[in-house]
C-alpha cells in the first residue's frame, strides 16, 4: 500500500531508537542518504541531520525540514522519520518525490531538541516543550523554549524573559547549542536552501511569516494563495480534514524568536511552520493510530510546496 509508512512508522519511538534508526537508514541506502552532524544538544547528544539526494549529479538546490523542536510534539519527529521512508520507498515510484530528489537535495532533522524529547519519554513530564539547558548550577528552572531563541526580533511581545516560563526566549539569541547548530548550518548553505519547513502540533495549521510581527512578508500572497492555501484545500479534498492557513502573528498567535521568521530574513523566501494534528481532542497525546493520516497529510502540503518552490 503507497499510503503506509510499515509498522515501524505507526508508532512513536524512543530517542535512542531513533538515532538507530538514521544511522541504519544512512549504512541500508548509503546511495541516497548521509548522515551529517550539525553540532549537539545541551546534554551533549549529537543532532544528526539525513541529508538525501537522489541518484543524479550535483544540484545547486535544497530545502531544510527540522521537526521536533519541542519535546512533547511526539508526530513531529513521527513525521521526519515517515518522510524519509517515503522518499527512499518511493524515489523512481511516485513522480513527486522524483522530481524532488532529482531536482534538490533534502536535509532532515528528525529531532532538533533531543535532551527535551529524551525527557518526556523518560520522567512524568510528558507535557515538557523547551529544551534541557542549566543557565547556572542550581538554579531552580530548566529550559529554553527554542522557538524563541533565534533572532527575529527576540524576546519581545510573545516571549518571556523568565527561566521558568514555558516560552524563556534564553539569555541571547541563539544561546541554546540546539538553535545556534541549525543557525550556523542555514547561515552556510543560504545560497542553496531555497525553502526551509519546521514540523510542530498541534493545531493543524500551515504557517509562515511573520509570526514576530504582524507585518506582512513581501510574498505574502504566493505564500498564502498558491502555497498554503492550494495545500489546505488539497488535504480538505483527499483526506477530508481542515487545516487553517496564513502568517503566524494573525493566524496563532505573536511569537517572536522563531525559526522560520529567522530564516525568512536570512533570505530563504519560502518559510513554514506547519502544525499537525490534531485540532485538540488528544493534543499532544494524538494516539499511535492517527500517524498514518496526520503524516499523509503533512506529506501532500509538503510536496506541493516543494515543487512549486522548485520551478522558481
Ligand atoms: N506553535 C508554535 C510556537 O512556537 C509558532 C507557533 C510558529 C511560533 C511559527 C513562532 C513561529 O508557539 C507550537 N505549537 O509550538
Ligand atoms: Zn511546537
Amino acid at each position: 500500500d503507497p499510503r503506509s509508512g510499515g509498522v515501524y512508522h505507526e508508532r512513536y519511538h524512543s530517542l535512542e531508537d531513533i538515532y538507530f534508526w538514521i544511522n541504519q537508514t544512512g549504512q541500508d541506502h548509503s546511495d541516497m542518504v548521509k548522515v551529517i552532524d550539525i553540532g549537539s544538544s545541551f546534554e551533549k547528544r549529537p543532532l544528526q541531520v539525513m541529508k538525501l539526494s537522489g541518484r543524479r549529479g550535483a544540484v545547486n538546490r535544497a530545502m531544510w525540514m527540522d521537526c521536533g523542536i519541542h519535546a512533547r510534539e511526539w508526530i513531529a519527529p513521527a513525521f521526519c522519520l515517515w518522510f524519509v521512508n517515503y522518499a527512499l520507498r518511493f524515489y523512481n515510484h511516485n513522480s513527486e518525490i522524483t522530481e524532488m530528489l532529482n531536482n534538490m537535495d533534502i536535509y532532515i532533522l528528525p529531532v532538533m531538541n533531543p535532551d527535551g524529547y529524551k525527557y518526556t519519554w523518560t520522567t512524568v513530564e510528558r507535557m515538557w516543550r523547551k529544551n534541557r539547558s542549566v543557565l547556572k548550577e542550581g538554579s531552580e528552572c530548566v529550559g529554553v523554549d527554542l522557538n524563541r531563541n533565534f533572532d527575529a526580533r527576540w524576546c519581545t511581545k510573545g516571549a518571556s524573559n523568565d527561566p521558568c516560563d514555558p516560552t524563556y526566549c534564553g539569555q541571547y539569541p541563539e544561546s541554546e547549542p540546539e538553535a545556534e547548530a541549525v543557525a550556523k548550518f542555514l547561515r552556510s548553505h543560504k545560497d542553496t536552501v531555497k525553502l526551509y519547513i519546521s514540523i510542530h502540533s498541534y493545531s493543524q495549521m500551515l504557517l509562515f511569516p511573520y509570526s514576530c510581527s504582524y507585518d506582512e512578508a513581501p510574498n505574502h500572497n504566493e505564500l498564502q494563495l498558491e502555497l498554503v492555501k492550494e495545500a489546505s484545500t488539497k488535504i480538505r479534498r483527499y483526506y477530508r480534514n481542515h487545516y487553517k492557513y496564513g502568517a503566524g502573528a494573525k493566524t496563532i498567535y505573536l511569537a517572536p524568536g522563531g525559526s522560520d521568521d529567522w530564516a525568512y530574513n536570512l533570505g530563504i523566501k519560502y518559510s513554514f511552520t506547519f502544525e499537525l494534528q490534531d485540532r485538540g481532542r488528544y493534543g499532544f497525546l494524538l494516539p499511535p493510530s492517527f500517524i498514518p493520516q496526520a503524516c499523509n497529510e503533512a506529506l501532500l502540503a509538503v510536496k506541493i510546496i516543494a515543487l512549486h518552490v522548485m520551478k522558481k
